[in-house]
C-alpha cells in the first residue's frame, strides 16, 4: 500500500461484532471471560483494548514496523523506552532535543544512575568519540526541537549497529510521512502522537514502532506492567487524526516553505531555521533522508531580546502563542520560557536557543493570511536595542 491508503486503512477492519466502519470506542476497563482462564483476546484494559489495538496496528503500519504501541503521552513512551537500561548504562543524544526530554533524562534517569551525553550529533566524529563500554543507547531527534538541526539516521544506525546499541529515533517533527527510521534500520521509532498523529491538538499520546520480537515483548512487559496507556477515546481521536496525516503535512510543508523564504528576507530577522532553504547546514541531508521538509521553522531577531519576542508573540493574531505543534491551527512558541525552560540558561546560549528565538508550528490555513499575520506582528518589533 502506498502511504495515503495505508494513512487510511492499515490496521483498521469493520467491526466484526456490528460492521461499524469506523472502530468503536470500547469505553471499558475489563473484559467478561466465559469461564477460567478463556477469554475473547482481552482481558484487562491496561493490557489491551480493541480501540487501542486498532491504533497500535496502524501506527505499526504507518512506520513500516512490525509491532506498534501507543502511550498516554509522548513522555510516557520515551521513559517506556529508558526502562530498558539499568544503572551506569550510558545514552548518546543530541544537545537539541525537546525540553521535556532532556528534563526526563537528566532529572529522573540521571538520578538513578543513567549517564547522558548531550553532543552535537550533527557531527559523526564527535559521536564517535563519545563511545565507551558503558554506551548502550544512541537517541536521536531529527529534525531536531526547536533548531530543526538534521542528524543523519543511516550513519547513526552504523554506528549503533558496529556498537552493539539500541538507537531509537524520536521522529515527532518529520512524521511517519516524511521519513522512516525503522526502514533505514532503526531499533525504535517513537512519535509524540500529541502532535500530527493526532493532528487537531485535542490529545496527549506516545507511539512506539519497532521490528524485533523480544524487544517488543518488553515493551509490551513495561507498557502493561507501568500503565501509562492511553484512553479508548483518545485512541478513536488519533486514529481519526492519521486518516488525513498525509493532506495535513502536504498543507504544513507547502506553507512553511513560503513562510521561511518570507522571514529569509525581513530585516529584522536574524536566523531562520528551515531545513528547506538552500543555506541550511542539513539541507542536503535532509533532502536525502526527508520526503519533504517539514512545517517547524524557528528563528530569531536582529534584535535579540525576550522583550522583542514578546512584541512579535502578543502581536500575531492567527498564530497563537502556546506549547505544542502539528496541529491544522498554526502555533507560536517561546523555548526559552516555555518548551524549553528546563534547559539552564547558558546551556541555552551555548546550542544556539536564543532570547528571541520564536518557534512556529505552521498550519494548514492559507498562507497568505499567515504570511500577513506574520508581517504584521514583525512590523511591531523593534530593530535596534
Ligand atoms: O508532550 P508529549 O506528547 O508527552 O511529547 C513529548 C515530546 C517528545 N518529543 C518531541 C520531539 C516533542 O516535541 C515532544 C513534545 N513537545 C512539545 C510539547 C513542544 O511544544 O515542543
Amino acid at each position: 500500500m502506498k502511504f495515503a491508503t495505508k494513512a487510511i486503512h492499515a490496521g483498521i477492519e469493520p467491526d466484526p461484532s456490528t460492521g461499524a466502519i469506523m472502530t468503536p470506542i470500547f469505553q471499558t476497563s475489563t473484559f467478561a471471560q466465559p469461564t477460567v482462564g478463556q477469554n475473547k483476546g482481552f482481558e484487562y484494559a491496561r493490557s489491551s483494548n480493541p480501540t487501542r489495538q486498532t491504533l497500535e496496528k496502524s501506527f505499526a503500519a504507518l512506520e513500516e514496523a512490525k509491532h506498534g504501541f501507543a502511550f498516554s503521552s509522548g513522555m510516557a513512551a520515551i521513559d517506556t523506552v529508558m526502562k530498558l537500561l539499568k544503572p551506569n548504562d550510558e545514552v548518546i543524544c543530541g544537545q537539541d532535543i525537546y525540553g521535556g526530554s532532556y528534563r526526563l533524562f537528566v532529572k529522573v534517569y540521571e538520578e538513578i544512575g543513567i549517564k547522558f551525553h548531550f553532543i552535537d550529533m550533527q557531527d559523526e566524529e564527535v559521536v564517535k568519540n563519545t563511545l565507551n563500554s558503558q554506551t548502550k543507547m544512541i537517541w536521536i531527534e531529527t529534525p531536531s526541537n526547536p533548531l530543526l538541526q538534521i542528524v543523519d539516521i543511516e550513519k547513526m544506525i552504523t554506528i549503533a549497529k558496529e556498537n552493539n546499541l539500541i538507537s531509537v529515533v524520536d521522529n515527532t517533527f518529520a512524521t511517519p510521512y516524511l521519513q522512516n527510521p525503522i526502514i533505514m534500520g532503526a531499533d525504535i521509532a517513537m512519535h509524540s502522537a500529541t502532535k500530527y498523529l493526532g493532528g487537531h491538538s485535542d490529545v496527549v499520546m506516545g507511539a512506539l514502532m519497532l521490528n524485533d520480537d523480544k524487544l517488543a515483548e518488553r515493551i509490551y512487559f513495561i507498557q502493561k506492567s507501568c500503565g501509562a496507556v492511553p484512553s479508548p477515546f483518545d485512541c478513536f481521536l488519533v486514529l481519526r487524526g492519521i486518516k488525513t496525516l498525509h493532506l495535513r503535512v502536504d498543507a504544513s510543508c507547502r506553507n512553511a516553505t513560503k513562510i521561511a523564504d518570507f522571514l529569509v528576507n525581513h530585516e529584522k530577522v536574524e536566523n531562520v531555521y528551515f531545513a528547506g532553504l538552500k543555506t541550511h547546514k542539513g539541507h542536503e541531508l535532509a533532502k536525502k533522508q526527508m520526503r519533504q521538509f517539514g512545517g517547524m521553522i524557528s528563528f530569531d531577531l536582529k534584535n535579540d531580546t525576550q522583550e522583542n519576542a514578546s512584541i512579535f508573540l502578543e502581536n500575531t493574531k492567527i498564530f497563537v502563542l502556546a506549547e505544542s505543534l502539528g496541529g491544522v491551527e498554526s502555533l507560536a512558541c517561546y523555548p526559552a520560557m516555555m518548551t524549553h525552560a528546563s534547559i539552564p540558561v547558558e546551556k541555552r546560549h551555548e546550542i544556539g536557543i536564543t532570547d528571541s528565538l520564536i518557534r512556529l508550528s505552521v498550519g494548514c490555513e492559507d498562507v497568505d493570511d499567515l504570511i500577513e499575520d506574520l508581517e504584521e506582528a514583525l512590523t511591531k518589533v523593534t530593530l535596534q536595542k
